[in-house]
């Protein structure tokens, strides 16, 4: 008779193709069958009992124990970090390996290495953040860290210790046409924004809520517009990262209509945060920094148009951009002081957990979106993106036994959340008392049921390290030819 490690027995099963009952057997951490009445018999049989089974979540964008440049400190490392994810039905995470300029690519890889070490509860590899590009960086470093399987880069048009100018830009996109990698772009227009800022300033509008309109939708546009030039020229794909404005989706919709092989990715906070979190009336003149994040949640008559356009294909991806910090103490949101103005208090929102239970309840169960475009962009995607599927990414034959059996809660039984129940470490969830009606039950990761009944289950340092492939074939060829 036929041994498996765990069978997950009536399952019913939905990758991005097909939905089915049937039962999975894992061995080895590996799915090694999958059958309707599998026979065989398992150290450990779990009875799915007919409910929801989607593949582990992959988060291809969040940031845990990151180094800063202003004192603050993010809340989750990757032990807290992964944690969360991993109740919130993810198995794998892609954080930043972010390189500080005068300094090389690789020591942030090995600083990153010695950070997630030991801590890490579920698989993870690392995207790169190139601050520097200098020649050494394009020519050298970067065609050796895709060979060891860093195949992605972030690359930012804004924030001062980041920003590349736009030469630096088109160097990088072209080491990543010559080598096959995917480079990620946070699209911002830097001098607009310093502009704005200092214009706000000056008239004494220092409140949080004042950071959205320090980075208006134009912002956003104007720089989504010049990546997708920069990418026609060098002859390359790209991903605008974290697009929240529906300015910046008219610009990549019209990148398609031209057949330009440009990706993007959404983020909860775009769907289900607004302008107004920012500016709510509060005793705590600091409340709307909870929602600080760039770009910045835009007003509430844009959220349908993101909902529209994950329903109709235009985004690739959806991420949290997980990026935590704490409203209470002096090394998170108030890094600054209790009055700082909005310009020096730190970008970024927790939502690991919550990433995958949102788009759930609100996406599919409210016939947003179906359970397939589902898969395909909170797991699928993402590991093709990134060069990890079909080892991630899908319920299949040889593929890692990641899934998510979700538990589902009918009218008058929502799941209200409260930050008290997640398993990051800041001390807040902007998703606060929100109802949600279905939530992770199990996950399994590599084989191990990590999460199951409300209780978290994996030893630190449990996770492993993912090298990528090449999301694509290198291109040698002269990119010079389409314009000769
Ligand atoms: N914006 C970023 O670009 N990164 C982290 C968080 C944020 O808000
Ligand atoms: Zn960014
Ligand atoms: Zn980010």
């Amino acid at each position: 008779m036929t041994r498996y490690d765990l069978i997950l027995r009536n399952a019913d099963i939905a990758t991005v193709g097909d939905r089915y009952r049937a039962d999975i057997g894992v061995r080895e951490g590996r799915i090694c069958a999958i059958a309707q009445g599998l026979e065989g018999s398992a150290a450990h049989e779990i009875d799915a009992g007919g409910r929801l089974v989607t593949p582990g979540g992959v988060d291809g964008h969040c940031h845990f124990d990151q180094p800063t440049s202003d004192g603050s400190r993010f809340a989750d490392d990757f032990y807290t970090g992964t944690r969360s994810a991993a109740c919130g039905g993810t198995t794998t995470v892609l954080p930043f390996a972010a390189q500080q300029k005068g300094h090389s690519v690789q020591a942030a890889v090995d600083d990153y290495h010695r950070r997630a070490e030991g801590k890490a509860v579920i698989d993870y590899a690392f995207h790169l953040i190139v601050s520097d590009a200098t020649r050494d960086v394009t020519q050298r470093e970067l065609p050796a860290l895709i060979e060891k399987g860093y195949t992605s880069f972030k690359i930012y048009m804004t924030y001062d210790d980041l920003k590349l100018d736009d030469r630096q830009v088109i160097e990088v996109l072209a080491t990543a046409r010559r080598h096959g990698a995917m480079t990620m772009v946070h699209a911002e227009n830097a001098d607009c924004i310093a502009w704005l800022t200092e214009q706000l300033l000056d008239a004494g509008l220092t409140a949080p809520r004042y950071h959205t309109s320090s980075r208006p939708m134009a912002v956003e546009r104007e720089a989504t517009h010049r990546a997708i030039a920069l990418a026609e020229l060098v002859d390359t794909p790209i991903l605008i990262v974290h697009v929240s404005g529906r300015e910046a989706v008219e610009q990549i919709h019209w990148a398609r209509g031209r057949g330009l092989p440009i990706h993007a990715e959404t983020c909860p906070q775009y769907l289900f945060l607004s302008a107004e979190d920012l500016g709510l009336d509060h005793e705590d003149p600091m409340h709307g920094a909870r929602c600080i994040c760039s770009p910045p949640p835009r007003d509430k008559a844009n959220q349908p148009f993101i909902w529209n356009a994950l329903a109709s294909g235009l985004f690739t991806i959806v991420s949290s951009d997980h990026a935590p910090f704490n409203m209470q103490g002096a090394d998170g949101k108030r890094v600054a002081g209790e009055n700082a103005s909005f310009d020096r208090i730190p970008n970024g929102i927790p939502g690991v957990e919550t990433r995958l239970p949102l788009l759930m309840s609100e996406g599919v169960l409210a016939g947003r979106l179906d359970i397939h475009r589902f898969v395909e962009l909170t797991a699928t995607n993402p590991a093709r993106l990134y060069g990890l599927y079909p080892r991630k990414g899908t319920i299949a034959v040889g593929s890692d036994a990641d899934f998510v059996v979700w538990d589902q809660f009918g009218e008058g039984e929502e799941k209200t959340i409260a930050n008290g129940m997640l398993h990051h470490a800041a001390d807040y969830t902007p998703y606060e008392g929100m109802k949600l009606r279905a939530w992770p039950g199990i996950t399994v990761s590599r084989g191990r049921v990590v999460w199951q009944d409300g209780e978290f289950r994996a030893e630190p340092g449990s996770g492993q390290f993912l090298p990528c492939l090449r999301p694509r074939a290198p291109n040698a060829g002269n990119p010079l030819d389409k314009w000769l």
